[in-house]
């Protein structure tokens, strides 16, 4: 460890934090500055002391993992990541907010060097970093046994009063007690301060005894105080089964004469005046902007060669443990390599082809012959195994209490979530940002709606979590229409960089998950009937590799159809039904089954127009869901049969003949829309 800071250059080093963030949202005219001031002492101590990382090789595997949660205090950590020598130099903080930047106006996952993960959404960071601490135990449960290895890193945070006011955080902080996640740490930058004004105005819990009697091990100290905190963050370490939230009383935009500890100085430039006041009140120069002192830099030179040094010294412990653990070292690699076998897909589609079952249960059979070959997903559900959304893998143990009497309780693969949508998607991404294990996670798909916020941080920050719906449309049946999805399709598959699949049958299923294992671009979505289907008659030349092309043909009469039906999932064998019979008339009837859109959309226009043509030929949609999302192929003069209404509590035969959803409908729709 370095020599011991002076007073002097430790609040030097504060400050130069408090006014890059202060120069750096005055030159934006946007950003928030009251955080960053108020936070410099608690966070340039985690960081100077605590903090093991290696600022040039940022994805370091063994490095702690650092999330501010509160992401509007962004400049705080752009600061700390120039400041600590990360491939950020001063003129992107310069740079604050502007288009292109490396300092955009919350953290984002992949365009920072060092950005653990994207935060700004309040609570997100908070229940994603508790995904990441539990990636951490799983990690060490498998490969870092006896003390060395993977694994033994902590999740550090900070975390806001928005944070702890948000129920994300309530149902991951609950998880992780519940887990005994000894090695996350978060601080609360208690300053009693949000947008509205103070937080007594609808903020009044004890938050100590919140977080008490969710198993956390709680201190609180005065965040002024750097030694304070060093033995609170050192307490933390120790305890090894119990989360920590850190108690740091601060006070928002610490230093400003008129703005500290006033709403104000949480999203506002301070302006002219008060920057100039603020400045003289530290001693500070008033020019230039954005500096950095000589004996700062000099300090902090030291401590990244030191940190440097600690981190080469770690990686001669790992190539030891690696030399006497040679199973667990190719095990690690495979893991983060995400290792698969050449024959996958046959294998994950083997004797699936005329077996009739629901999707789910397909998915099911798949899931489990993939974590055979690929041991590195973990995962489960909200409660929803029963279910097979997803299904609880044989042969593995539970995470948690659950495991078996003597094993390590995170020596298992299946997940148990609890009811917490919202912490599940949260966590599961948690997990993939970590980079060891591939995680999926899954519920009803009515309750995407709950998850929506996580799945869309998965899908900006393209990491590859996997998310398993069940129960995907109306046809799930008599729990009616508070379970009964309609609009969730269309509106996941708005969602950029994610990946949303509905398969028709057990090959569809089986080559869907085929794709998704192999795809790391962003995370991917499976929406799974309910209700047993038939499996497909596809015509020849159909091959399985068709169905990573997101739409093929099933049924074709030929180069000229006059109607060609696109269906996605339990409506695929439906469409063939009703082509069946306007082809007993006569018609020339397609029928292309789509399961992921988003793939047909990427493959060449070529092949697109061959199986949809852009000509006289009318195209019908089939889905039994809003099918907003279908409309861009059938044109001006084609047919969407869709749902334009919430569904409705009955046997699943008779919605089908109440919502149009039969072969003598869709013909009928088909015939008039003909003619008309
Ligand atoms: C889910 C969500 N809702 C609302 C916001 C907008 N917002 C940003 S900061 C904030 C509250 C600020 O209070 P606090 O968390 O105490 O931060 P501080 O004032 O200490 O900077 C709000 C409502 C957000 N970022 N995320």
């Amino acid at each position: 460890m370095s020599r011991e800071l002076s007073p002097e250059l430790r609040e030097h080093i504060e400050n130069t934090i408090r006014f890059l963030a202060i120069d750096a949202v005055e030159k934006a005219a946007s950003g928030h500055p009251g955080a960053p001031m108020g936070l410099a002492r608690p966070a340039f101590e985690l960081w100077d002391q605590h903090l093991r990382f290696d600022p040039s090789d940022p994805k370091w595997p063994l490095r702690d993992r650092f999330v501010l949660s509160n992401g509007h205090a962004s400049m705080l950590l752009y600061a700390l990541l120039h400041l600590f020598g990360f491939a950020l130099p001063l003129d992107e903080i310069v740079r604050f907010r502007q288009l292109g930047s490396k300092t955009p106006g919350h953290p984002e996952y992949g365009e920072t060097p060092g950005v653990e993960l994207t935060t700004g959404p309040l609570g997100q960071g908070f229940a994603h970093g508790v995904g990441m601490a539990l990636a951490g135990r799983l990690a060490r449960a498998r490969f870092g046994v006896g003390g060395e290895g993977p694994g033994h890193h902590h999740v550090y945070g900070i975390v806001s009063d928005g944070d702890l006011m948000e129920g994300v955080s309530s149902e991951a902080g609950s998880l992780a007690g519940h887990l005994r996640l000894g090695n996350l740490i978060y601080l609360w930058d208690d300053n009693r301060i949000s947008i509205d004004g103070p937080t007594s105005l609808c903020f009044g819990e004890d938050v100590a005894q919140r977080f008490e009697a969710q198993r956390w091990h709680v201190q609180a100290v005065d965040g002024e105080d750097p030694f304070g905190l060093r033995r609170a963050l050192a307490a933390a370490r120790d305890e090894r089964d119990r989360p920590s939230l850190v108690i740091t009383r601060t006070v928002i935009g610490r230093g400003s004469p008129n703005r500290a500890g006033k709403s104000k100085a949480h999203g506002e430039a301070l302006g002219a005046d008060e920057v100039r006041l603020t400045k003289q009140a530290a001693g500070w120069p008033l020019a230039p902007e954005f500096l950095i002192p000589d004996d700062v830099r000099a300090y902090l030179a030291e401590r990244i060669r030191e940190k440097h040094a600690a981190r080469l010294e770690a990686d001669i412990q790992l190539a030891a443990w690696r030399k006497r653990n040679p199973a667990q070292a190719q095990a690690w690699d495979a893991a983060r390599e995400r290792r698969l076998p050449t024959d996958l897909a046959s294998s994950l589609c083997a004797g699936l082809d005329g077996k009739s079952d629901a999707t789910r249960k397909h998915g099911a059979v798949v899931l489990e012959r993939l974590a055979a070959v690929a041991p590195y997903y973990v995962g489960g559900s909200a409660d929803l195994a029963g279910s097979a959304a997803p299904p609880v893998l044989k042969g593995r143990g539970s995470v948690g209490p659950g495991a078996a009497a003597g094993e390590d309780p995170f020596a298992g693969s299946n997940l148990h979530f609890g009811v917490r949508e919202h912490a599940m998607g949260a966590i599961t991404n948690g997990i993939a940002l970590d980079a060891t294990f591939r995680p999926y996670c899954g519920t009803f798909l009515i309750f995407s709606d709950y998850m929506r916020p996580s799945i869309r941080l998965a899908a900006l920050m393209r990491v590859p979590s996997i998310f398993v719906f069940t129960h995907d449309s109306i046809f799930l049946g008599e729990d009616g229409p508070t379970h009964q999805p309609i609009e969730q399709l269309d509106a996941l598959r708005a969602i950029p960089n994610l990946s949303v699949w509905r398969p028709a049958d057990g090959i569809e299923t089986a080559m869907a998950w085929a794709w998704i294992a192999r795809h790391s671009g962003g995370p991917s979505l499976l929406a799974l009937s309910r209700q047993t289907v038939p499996a497909l008659k596809r015509e020849a030349p159909f091959q399985p590799e068709d169905v990573l092309r997101g739409a093929y043909c099933v049924q074709d009469p030929g180069p000229t159809p006059r109607v060609v039906l696109v269906a996605t999932g339990s409506e695929v064998a439906l469409a063939c039904d009703a082509a069946g019979k306007l082809r007993a008339e006569g018609t020339a009837v397609r029928v292309v089954s789509m399961p992921c859109v988003s793939r047909f959309l990427a493959e060449p226009v070529e092949y697109q127009l061959r199986l949809i043509p852009d000509d006289d030929t009318l195209i019908v949609a089939v889905e039994a869901g809003r099918g907003e999302s279908l409309r861009r192929f059938v044109g001006r003069r084609g047919l969407v049969c869709g749902i334009d209404r919430f569904g409705a509590s009955a046997p699943v035969a008779a919605l089908a003949e109440a919502f149009g959803f039969t072969p003598d409908a869709i013909a009928a729709r088909v015939r008039q829309q003909l003619a008309g």
